[in-house]
């Protein structure tokens, strides 16, 4: 695996984030490198997992690779995409997945660290979802992430505004379950991981599928499913997502037309 590292040691894995030249943008490889080491850690029956970048980063990661986003005319996020398939892995893998967080978590990321279990941050660590600022449409799926964790009005203001929320505020809005000096939070991460590995790990993985169970049951009427998925084509259907995409590559401000 070139863009992430993994061990397992007493017990826990420890999946690193390790592309900074790149900050960290979760392209397909790394995706797919992350969604392997949680299948063999599962294997393994390896008790919990921390996720994290390496230390001292500047950027925990800038979220989706930009760069492989589709051509206007297909859905940037659907079921099967890589980033999809990875939250799913996080999210049914049988025991605690705990992202461990200093530095900035932008778009795709932000979503990821909401699909982990629990969330440990430093003062440094920021959290933004940016969909807004790229004409993408995001999923359903990834905004009830959001609702189910933040409320609505907190996560409205983090999609619209786009700005990062700095630890403080994450900690007051539920992003962060403790928020941690640096120096500290490595030790502090592993702490919760021994104490939760030295339990019966049959029942947390029962009990965690439980709570995935009850925290999706929002029943959908075909209609509505179709009608968010029209919505969400109007979108990544639109000048605003190619003018988006375009207006990175070219590190300049995007200029939308709303249509
Ligand atoms: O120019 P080089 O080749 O050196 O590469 C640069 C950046 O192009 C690259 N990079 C990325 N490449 C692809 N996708 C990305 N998301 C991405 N972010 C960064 O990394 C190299 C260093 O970037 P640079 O110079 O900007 O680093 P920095 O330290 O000055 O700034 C770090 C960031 C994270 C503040 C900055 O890179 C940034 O704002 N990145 C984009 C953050 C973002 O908008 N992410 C959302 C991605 S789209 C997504 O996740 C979903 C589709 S959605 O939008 O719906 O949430």
């Amino acid at each position: 695996m070139s863009l992430i590292l993994f061990e397992i040691r007493e017990n826990i894995g420890t999946i690193t984030l390790n592309n900074p030249q790149k900050r960290n943008a979760l392209s397909a490889t790394l995706l797919n490198e992350m969604k392997s080491a949680l299948e063999l850690m599962e294997e393994s029956k390896t008790h919990a997992v921390i996720l994290r970048a390496v230390a001292g980063s500047k950027v925990w990661s800038a979220g989706l690779d930009i760069r492989e986003l589709p051509n206007a005319g297909r859905d940037p996020m659907c079921y099967d995409d890589p980033l999809e398939k990875a939250l799913r892995a996080i999210q049914s893998f049988p025991g605690p997945v705990i992202a461990m967080v200093t530095g900035g978590v932008w778009g795709g990321a932000c979503d990821m660290i909401m699909t982990c279990d629990m969330v440990i941050g430093d003062p440094a660590s920021t959290f933004a979802i940016t969909p807004v600022k790229i004409g993408v449409p995001y999923n359903a799926s990834g905004i009830l992430h959001f609702i189910s964790r933040l409320g609505l009005n907190r996560a409205k203001e983090m999609f619209f505004t786009a700005e990062p929320v700095n630890a403080q505020r994450a900690e007051q809005f539920g992003i962060l379950n403790h928020l941690v000096p640096t120096e500290e939070i490595e030790e502090f991460t592993f702490a919760m991981a021994r104490k939760i590995a030295s339990h019966s790990s049959l029942s947390i993985g029962v009990i965690k599928e439980q709570f995935r169970i009850l925290s999706e049951a929002h029943p959908l009427s075909p209609d509505t499913f179709e009608r968010i998925q029209g919505l969400r084509r109007k979108v990544y259907d639109s000048r605003d997502y190619v003018e988006g995409i375009q207006a990175f590559l070219e590190k300049r401000q995007p200029v939308f037309a709303g249509e």
